[in-house]
């Protein structure tokens, strides 16, 4: 099969579109990655190029060794990636040492994988081991509303996970393990990979200060989704601190205990407590 044909290279292509669409992706800002399924790779051999030299990954990731991804560009645009995919994305493998890449096809005017490629790889390796092997979808987007409240909030995983909670119903079903918080790092290298992924290990969205958001997930709808439920939660939480700076009403953790009864999900108890 061409690669341009495969579902899962349009579900990528049609999430990068969507992202910008949502404004989360100015200029080269933000980065998807997707473990590509063993049947999937199969189908696409024929126009996979085994021949190109291997590149230090600046991590290990021994669980992902073998292992095949498709990856945005490192400073490449997310508003170009439907018109020329595979001058703005390309498909890596990851050797049996977990610590090079090599480039199996796209970046056909060169280049290279994204910048965060430490963090998409260490979160990947994190999320295969507890997902058992589930999770498939790694995307870091720039959500206006989300990096707003990393200015006026206290960076906790607790404080962040609560007031998002608040903010919509649906909140606490669609991330019930909460949000982490990583404060402000320098991007692009192993030390927020590493940051980033230890959060990765107890929650599926983690806030970076002053920058954006990681999500993980199974497939594209569902990481997408989580971006998107975050970052209007967000929305709405900015809307209301710009009306007055305390609420009238809100959701109890009571509320949030029998929300948690019905919905059949686990809350953790120290997201909680009385204000
Ligand atoms: O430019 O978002 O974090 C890509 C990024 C770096
Ligand atoms: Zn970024």
């Amino acid at each position: 099969m061409k690669i341009l044909d495969a579902e899962f290279v349009k579900g990528f292509i049609r999430m990068c579109d969507d992202g910008f669409n949502q404004n989360w992706h100015e200029r080269n800002g933000g980065n998807l990655s997707y473990r590509i399924k063993a049947e999937e790779v199969e189908s696409v051999k024929e126009e996979l190029d085994q021949n190109t030299s291997w590149q230090p990954i600046g991590t290990t990731v021994k669980d992902l060794a073998g292992e095949y991804f498709m990856v945005t560009g490192s400073g490449k645009y997310f508003r170009n990636v439907i018109l020329d995919p595979a001058a703005n994305t390309c498909i890596i493998e990851i050797d049996e040492s977990g610590e090079n890449y090599r480039i199996c096809w796209g970046l056909v005017n060169g280049g290279r994988p994204t910048s965060e490629l430490p963090s998409h790889l260490m979160n990947h390796e994190v999320k295969k081991i507890a997902t058992n092997g589930m999770h498939r979808v790694i995307y870091h987007a720039h959500p206006a509303n989300v990096i707003a409240l990393t200015f006026v909030l206290p960076l906790e995983d607790r404080v962040f996970t609560r007031e998002l909670w608040e903010m919509a119903t649906e909140c606490p079903v669609v991330f019930p393990s909460g949000v982490g918080v990583v404060g402000w790092m320098v991007p692009g290298g192993r030390d927020i990979a590493v940051a980033t992924s230890e959060l990765m290990k107890k929650y599926d969205v983690a806030v970076w200060a002053h920058h954006g958001l990681f999500a993980s997930g199974e497939d594209f709808d569902l990481t997408f989704g989580l971006m998107h439920t975050v970052e209007k939660s967000a929305e709405i939480l900015v809307k209301v601190l710009s009306i007055r700076p305390d609420k009238l009403q809100t959701i109890t953790p009571q509320n949030f205990k029998d929300l948690a009864r019905d919905f059949k999900v686990t809350l953790p108890e120290k997201f909680l407590y009385e204000k």
